[in-house]
């Protein structure tokens, strides 16, 4: 079948990264049926033919106005697909939309009707956010990585840098590859409004944000950079889970051990 994808290596190349990661969340487990979420911003991709291509499915209302997202397009996840089909056929389990001129509507163009992700509008938020804040992150991801929602049921975890503290200690590399550690968002209602804006209060501070009892949630410059920072920090949080299961609780790196690291490194914080 004929797909957006053909003969565009770019654009290609951004969606075989969406299909691995998909994979990857699979694997690890972090994507239980249709858990997760990837939406990303394929603008600087779309040629002027892309550009000219009729919607494929009705024109949808977002129930958001976007105002920055005005003729962007998003490659997104399809709603109720799986990350595991997704990881094989990702035109046949997710979907190409514009952003009509409205900046509160949009439209598919690519390859099928799927419909994109019931947390869209939450997603498309996040993006409107990142381009106000001038940002080049075109990649948003949620997903359920075990450890990390297991330590979220801990009140005294959620505390402010408490879990970023800890899981830097674990291993020198978090802090190298997750500078600005993992923000806390209490629990809310999954796709609602409240939890699509308390997240964006913490992206002002964090690549990557735990909600309470759900799950993660990450951006960056592309799909496996946002990946690469959950995974780091649920390695570290598997690190001291483990430690606890053999019987003790693990001494950390120092506070002067990180501050090194972060000299070291010109590392944020
Ligand atoms: O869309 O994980 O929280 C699937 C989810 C929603
Ligand atoms: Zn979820």
């Amino acid at each position: 079948m004929e797909s957006i994808l053909t003969n565009r290596k770019g654009l290609a190349q951004e969606i075989g990264k969406v299909a691995e990661v998909a994979g990857y969340l699979w694997e690890k487990g972090w994507a239980e049926r249709n858990g997760g979420n990837i939406t990303i911003n394929i603008t600087d991709w779309i040629d002027d033919d892309i550009r000219r291509l009729p919607g494929i499915s009705p024109v949808y209302r977002l129930e958001v106005t976007l105002p920055l997202l005005k003729g962007c397009y998003f490659y997104c996840k399809g709603t109720n697909r799986r990350m595991r089909d997704l990881a094989r056929r990702p035109m046949e389990n997710g979907s190409v939309i514009r952003i009509l001129d409205d900046c509160s509507s949009y439209e598919i163009i690519a390859d099928e009707v799927v419909l994109p992700t019931s947390e869209l509008p939450s997603h498309l938020s996040v993006h409107n956010y990142l381009k106000s804040i001038g940002s080049n992150y075109k990649a948003s991801v949620h997903t359920h990585p075990i450890e990390l929602v297991a330590m979220s049921h801990h009140k005294p975890f959620l505390e402010k840098d408490v879990l970023s503290n800890l899981l830097w200690s674990m291993i020198p590399e978090t802090k190298a590859f997750c500078p600005r550690g993992l923000g806390i968002v209490p629990y809310q209602l999954p796709s609602s409004v409240a939890l699509a804006e308390a997240t964006i209060r913490e992206l002002g501070d964090y690549d990557v944000v735990l909600w309470e009892k759900h799950g993660v949630f990450a951006v960056g410059n592309d799909v496996m950079e946002a990946f690469d920072q959950i995974d780091v920090l649920s390695k570290s949080a598997q690190i001291y889970i483990s430690a606890r299961n053999m019987g003790f609780i693990p001494d950390g790196m120092t506070q002067e051990q990180m501050r090194e690291m972060s000299v070291a490194f010109h590392l944020p914080k």
